[in-house]
């Protein structure tokens, strides 16, 4: 669904849901079922996706047999009066396993978070343009390339194709983006593409957003040397609508989330669900829970409270470090191991572009630690990896960097690691060892 085809369901009064159209038959019948959708807006692509005859009627939206009627309809009528805790919206979670979880935003959310992280974080205004990476069904592109340039008055760059790195610097020399939202492992395509130093197309750029998840160490640097703009790292996540901890135009603190957005509490909690108590110039770790008024609605025992399922350290200066996911560590040998920790060594070396370190059963059910690399692209007329060598080298540095049960025991080249269409690591998928 495009942005006017929203604003008219918008106007209607009716709740608009969100979905990726490159999700299987399978995914969307469940999704139309599960949101108890009246109608079905999709392009000629998505066929047979959707079985119209196990659509419910809905008082305002069964009359109109052709979606094209939803914008006339709503161009005949005074937009229906709202409440702020109205639904607007629904957005599936992408879930690295299992079904996907709806998760319904309201009117009053899109308002909050505009102010809260599009007005207060960026300072976005007229005169900006904007480009993410993530698309409009997702929550982060929709806050990013839909509700605050229509806040704002200000224009954003859609683009239909996946884009690869070709495509994000023409479209952001060709439109002059001021703000480019995007991803770390769209971030370590493009430095590797272009490489760091200030590459004129990215002039206009006065800032870079990066979410999705952890920015490997040294990344961040080279972006910002690559764009000439500063790179601000934040977290959110589709129920707590967007951002709530992030750095901001005005501070800036790279490696680490920032600070809370205002308006948002933050706690850290251990496994138990209990908060880890921690002075106020000590470190603290634990999983991130976050309330604030953006965050959907959650259980009732849990008073408002949403659990991250991300691990992060407060610093005492109250900016956070995102540690990663709470299912990310990897059992080997009885022995628990933090892949990130393993992930970061091995990304130093020259020839890795990206890696991921997975504890892998072999034919006989013992898990062995394996690596998993996309190596860099070889220099025009460069030689391609030696994986023989490359693996040596990785082993060996590992050993020399960690404790000897950290070090992978092989090193795979792979073309590209299992990603979710934010950009998220699929780790249940990298556990396979196949993709
Ligand atoms: O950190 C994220 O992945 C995120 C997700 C949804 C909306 C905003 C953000 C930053």
């Amino acid at each position: 669904m495009g942005g006017p085809r929203f604003l008219a369901v918008a106007r209607l009064g009716a709740t608009a849901v969100l979905v990726n159209p490159g999700l299987t038959a399978d995914d969307h019948r469940f999704m139309a079922e599960d949101s108890r959708a009246a109608l079905c807006v999709s392009g000629p692509d998505l066929e047979g996706h959707f079985d119209t005859d196990r659509w419910l009627g809905a008082d305002q939206l069964s009359a109109l047999t052709n979606p094209d009627g939803i914008d006339a309809a709503a161009a005949a009528r005074e937009a229906e009066p709202v409440t702020a805790d109205a639904p607007l919206y629904v957005q599936y979670t992408s879930g690295t396993t299992g079904r996907p979880k709806a998760v319904t935003h309201t009117h009053g959310h899109v308002a909050a978070y505009y102010d809260l992280v599009g007005r207060d974080v960026l300072d976005i205004g007229p005169d900006d343009v904007t480009f993410s990476v993530s698309k409009l069904f997702y929550a982060y592109g929709f806050g990013n390339a839909f509700v605050f340039p229509l806040f704002s008055g200000s224009s954003a760059v859609l683009s239909a194709q996946r884009p690869g790195p070709g495509l994000t610097d023409d479209l952001v020399a060709r439109h002059r983006v001021t703000l480019l939202y995007s991803v770390p492992s769209a971030y370590a395509a493009l430095v590797d593409e272009r490489g760091t130093g200030h590459t004129t197309c990215f002039a206009s750029v006065r800032a870079a957003v990066s979410a999705g998840e952890s920015m490997p160490r040294g990344l961040g640097e080279r972006v910002a040397e690559m764009l000439g703009a500063p790179v601000l790292e934040q977290i959110g996540s589709t129920e707590a609508g967007h951002a709530f901890c992030a750095n901001t135009v005005w501070e800036n603190a790279p490696g680490t989330l920032g600070r809370p957005v205002p308006r948002f509490e933050l706690e850290l909690r251990d496994s138990g669900g209990t908060v880890v108590e921690a002075a106020p110039d000590e470190v603290a770790e634990g999983e991130l829970w976050v309330r604030g008024p953006t965050v959907a609605a959650t259980r009732p025992a849990d008073d408002g409270w949403l659990a991250t399922r991300d691990r992060a350290r407060r610093n005492p200066d109250a900016s956070c470090q995102h540690l990663g996911r709470v299912d990310d560590l990897e059992m080997v040998g009885g022995i628990t191991v933090s892949p990130l920790e393993v992930e970061e060594v091995l990304r130093h070396h020259p020839a890795v572009r990206e890696v991921a370190v997975a504890a892998v059963p072999d034919s006989r059910g013992a898990t062995r630690l394996h690596a998993f690399v996309v190596p860099t692209a070889p220099a025009a007329g460069g030689r391609t990896v030696d994986e023989r060598a490359l693996s040596d080298d990785l082993i060996a540095l590992a050993r020399k960097r960690l404790a000897a049960f950290k070090a992978p025991r092989t090193v795979r080249v792979v073309a590209s690691l299992p990603r979710t269409q934010t950009g998220k690591l699929r780790r249940h998928v990298v556990r396979t060892g196949a993709w």
